[in-house]
């Protein structure tokens, strides 16, 4: 009962609030915060049908997620561990300065790892568990911050100083660093190349995913195994880096570990200097369904915020924007007593007991081991979906003038002797005035106190992270049975390269011993591809199984899931089909199997799309199949401009391990698989294949003898003219779909114009180019030595007449390997935006067809004289060319 009457409206509100809160308090008192859930949530259903709009927000208030009372006493020695990355810090820093005063532009970060360090030590003393043992996690590293991850190495007695001081010098004598990951370059180190912005996450998903699926199909054993994916808070704007975050959450992985570097800056400045970036993201994963833990205020906050009863202090924190927490990092204590605790002369009295010294340092969650190892130890134990831990930090921390929390810090690459002076006394390094000029790396003596818990601890957690190398026994031997079928050819039946490859892709999963290692990849595209019969042979993966009855359960090739499924169907995602290829090729040295991926996909969006990540799958040294399926500019009939692919060939040259092939014939696609099966799988060659598949229909020949080698070279003589005593003599190049136009050309060339044409399939161009240039390169090294012979001039060495080549891709490619031709050749090819027609209308239009072979070839001729110009231009009215049509490479 109240003993008098409130006053005025605002002292009957706080009453009102009163009562509400005392009802609540009871309530959780008797019945427990369940009760309390339940109450409030029918409280806010009944005020939304009593028309009450609620406010909708998936974000929690601006503090640590681990309330203070709930952490756990961290483990280990602090002191030593402090120390560590006290040595951690200044070797990482000492390595980029140094390297930048030898050489000007050679560049390096100090600031990414600077503010990350804690986040990785705790990682390297408590969390992250090597090789040794169960298999071990796997870690996408921030790419920025390698210098810290090298430094580590370095007190770890893994690199040495050489390598140290070679930082970003790859080259020099005794080997060097690479500037980030990169696995091609250190394939004892790295596992995972990071940086590019964006790709480490998505790589870190499907990883994620791909752990399961190796569990699932009974390929490794369950195991606690984690993937943690460090990342920046500004690569968070990268599509890649947030576009496949409800993966993790509807698959449960709870394998996922995200960390984000919440230090509010990207290169130029803030990440969302007029908002919140944290709160952003705690939404965006909330709302995907994740545990998001942060990790946003240090120890020193506790007791302020155990003093906030009226919650002043949580909802100053809430309300300060990015930019001007980053003001408050870089300003003195005085300023954030006067702005940021000023904004209440109640906030004010809460920091009168601390100086402006205290005040500013106190620090935050992210440089805080205890609040970081209480947040990952919550991420570990999480059950049923992937964790996010959003960490505030300040870029650049420790730099102090020379960069901390400074617009600037990302580009600082230097450090003047009184910087270096000062970073050196703040983290207590024992190096003395006198030798601080030169930024000596440190390390304490084997027997240290520092170095023997290093290795306690890696010891501990199962070896050093992180390291890299083949963890598989190779394959012994390809079954060669699997590909005989394909020599024969299709005897008189009509098949598309696409076909072909999807019976050969059925009969390898049938196989007993390579069957269950192959891992097919298809983004929403299996019935383009005709692949649906393998859903019921080998069903799609899906960790749920089939909880429904899909609607054509009664059909033979009904849209089977099973949780033991083979078939990853990623959905319409190339970004995603291509980190699950990245995982799954990756496996023989992450997961110690051999899976072989075969991926295939629309071709146009393959390089065209997700070249990027094309390129982190070859510094990975992933192994498998791309197949570029519906390929063909001109072959891929009514599509149109956005998907008739006649580039990725071109593309698919400048990727240096990428062995591509466009082949025209089942014996071509079956030669190249058993051979790329044996090269990657039982010869360990880190290269992968490319190989664009189409989907038109001709007979399949049966192949000819001796072209085996040819074929993987790149091109093979396919059929010799019947008509060798001709005097009008030509070599025509046919690849892909176009090859049958080719043949037909050189029927008319010698029935109706007495030419006699040899016919060769160029099954790579980028193969023939290649090697065309390495024989030059070794004969410009090696003068007077006798020369290689490219094998292009070798093929063509006796072949008589002119040389025309038409392919469904672009001129590019045969002119590539014009210089070591005998003649200079007449390319025809699909340069231009493509249309919508049928492939009779493209072919003329992009003038591939036989007749424009024709025409070229009998140009050919005439421009070496061996021929009348009238004779070519009765050729063109016979085919009823038009010389005016507009040119397709612009039009
Ligand atoms: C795809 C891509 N675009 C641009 C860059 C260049 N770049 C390197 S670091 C950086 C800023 C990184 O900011 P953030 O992600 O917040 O990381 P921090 O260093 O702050 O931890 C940029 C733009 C890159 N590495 N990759
Ligand atoms: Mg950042």
């Amino acid at each position: 009962m109240r003993k008098t009457a409130p006053k005025d409206a605002t002292e009957l509100d706080a009453v009102e609030t009163r009562e509400w809160l005392d009802s609540l308090d009871y309530v959780l008192q008797s019945g427990g915060p369940v009760k309390v859930v339940r109450l409030l949530q029918e409280l806010t259903t009944h005020a939304k049908q009593n028309g009450v709009e609620m406010p909708f927000t998936a974000n929690t208030p601006y503090i640590n997620t681990i309330p203070a009372d709930e952490e756990a006493v961290m483990p280990g020695n602090p002191d030593v561990e402090r120390r560590i990355k006290s040595l951690v810090r200044w070797n990482a820093a000492a390595m980029v300065v140094r390297a930048n005063k030898l050489d000007e532009g050679i560049g390096g970060h100090i600031s990414t790892f600077a503010s990350a360090a804690t986040l990785y030590e705790v990682g390297f003393n408590h969390f992250f568990r090597g090789h040794e043992g169960d298999g071990g996690d796997t870690i996408f590293f921030q790419g920025h911050a390698a210098p810290g991850i090298y430094a580590r190495a370095y007190l770890e007695g893994r690199i040495d100083e050489t390598h140290l001081a070679n930082f970003r010098r790859e080259l020099r004598p005794g080997g060097g660093l690479s500037s980030y990951p990169h696995p091609w370059l250190m394939p004892d180190f790295w596992e995972y190349p990071t940086v590019s912005m964006g790709l480490g996450p998505i790589m870190a998903i499907y990883q994620a995913r791909f752990m399961r699926y190796l569990e699932d199909r009974h390929l490794k054993p369950k195991s606690n195994r984690k993937v943690w994916a460090f990342l920046g808070d500004g690569e968070t704007d990268e599509p890649e880096a947030l576009g496949a975050i409800t993966l993790p959450s509807r698959e449960h992985l709870d394998n996922l570990i995200f960390v984000i570097n919440c230090n509010l800056q990207r290169l130029d400045g803030p990440v969302r200097g007029n908002g919140q970036i944290i709160q952003e993201l705690e939404a965006a994963f909330r709302g995907a369904g994740w545990n998001v833990i942060k990790a946003l205020w240090g120890r020193e906050w506790d007791p302020l915020l155990a003093k906030d009863r009226d919650g002043l202090l949580v909802k100053r924190m809430g309300e300060v924007v990015d930019g001007q927490y980053q003001k408050y990092a870089v300003e003195s204590g005085a300023y954030v007593r006067e702005h940021f605790w000023g904004a209440n002369p109640r906030l004010l009295d809460m920091v009168k007991h601390l100086s402006d010294d205290q005040l500013k340092k106190l620090s935050l969650g992210g440089h805080d081991p205890n609040k970081v190892y209480n947040a990952y130890k919550a991420a570990v134990e999480h059950q049923g979906s992937p964790t996010v831990i959003l960490a505030r930090t300040i870029k650049g921390y420790g730099l102090g003038e020379a960069g901390e929390g400074k617009n600037i810090t990302h580009q600082q690459k230097k450090m003047n002797e009184e910087e270096l002076r000062a970073f050196r006394t703040r983290f207590g390094i024992p190096i003395s005035d006198a030798e601080i000029t030169k930024a000596p790396f440190y390390r304490p003596a084997e027997d240290s106190i520092e170095i023997e818990y290093i290795r306690e601890r890696r010891k501990a957690l199962g070896g050093y992270v992180p390291s890299r190398k083949n963890r598989t026994e190779p394959l012994t031997s390809v079954p060669t049975e699997l590909f005989e079928e394909f020599y024969k050819g299709t005897e008189g039946r009509k098949a598309s390269t696409t076909m072909v490859f999807v019976r050969l892709l059925a009969k390898l999963l049938r196989d007993k011993d390579l069957g269950q290692l192959v891992v097919p990849i298809v983004p929403d595209e299996a019935r383009t591809f005709g692949m649906e019969g393998l859903f019921r042979q080998v069903g799609i993966y899906s960790n749920a199984g089939q909880l429904y009855e899909p609607v054509d359960m009664e059909t033979l090739l009904y849209y089977k899931e099973a949780s033991d499924g083979q078939i990853l169907e990623e959905g319409i995602t190339e970004a995603g089909s291509m980190s699950s290829f990245i995982a799954a090729g990756t496996a023989y040295s992450t997961h110690g199997v051999n899976t072989i991926p075969f991926f295939i996909y629309y071709s146009m969006f393959g390089f065209q799309r997700i070249g990027d990540l094309i390129w982190a799958a070859a510094d990975a040294r992933t192994r498998g199949f791309m197949l570029g399926g519906t390929s063909g500019r001109t072959t891929l009939a009514g599509e149109g401009l956005q998907h008739q692919d006649g580039n990725s060939h071109l593309f698919a040259m400048a990727y240096p391990n990428c062995i591509a092939y466009d082949p025209a014939f089942a014996y071509e696609i079956a030669v190249i698989i058993q051979d790329g099966i044996k090269r990657m799988y039982v010869d360990q060659d880190s290269v992968f294949y490319y190989l664009t598949v189409m989907n038109e229909q001709y007979v399949m020949p049966v192949m000819p003898e001796g072209v085996r080698d040819g074929i993987l070279k790149g091109m093979y003589r396919f059929r010799a003219t019947s008509k060798g005593q001709a005097k009008l003599r030509a070599q025509l190049f046919g690849s892909g779909a176009i090859l049958p136009e080719v043949i037909k050309a050189q029927e008319i060339l010698e029935s109706k114009y007495d030419v006699g044409a040899d016919v060769w399939s160029v099954t790579s161009y980028s193969e023939l180019y290649r090697e065309g240039h390495a024989c030059e390169r070794w004969n410009m090294l090696h003068p007077g030595e006798r020369p290689c012979v490219p094998y292009v001039s070798q093929c063509l060495k006796d072949a008589p007449g002119v040389l025309v080549a038409a392919s469904d891709y672009v001129k590019a490619l045969p002119d590539s390997i014009d210089r070591w031709l005998p003649r200079p050749i007449t390319a025809l090819g699909t340069d231009g935006f493509g249309r919508s027609e049928n492939r009779a209308g493209l072919r003329e239009f992009f003038e591939v067809d036989c007749r424009y072979i024709v025409l070229a070839t009998l140009a050919a001729l005439a421009r070496d004289g061996q021929l009348d110009a009238s004779a070519v231009r009765q050729a063109i009215k016979t085919h009823n060319i038009n010389p005016e049509k507009v040119n397709p490479a612009i039009s």
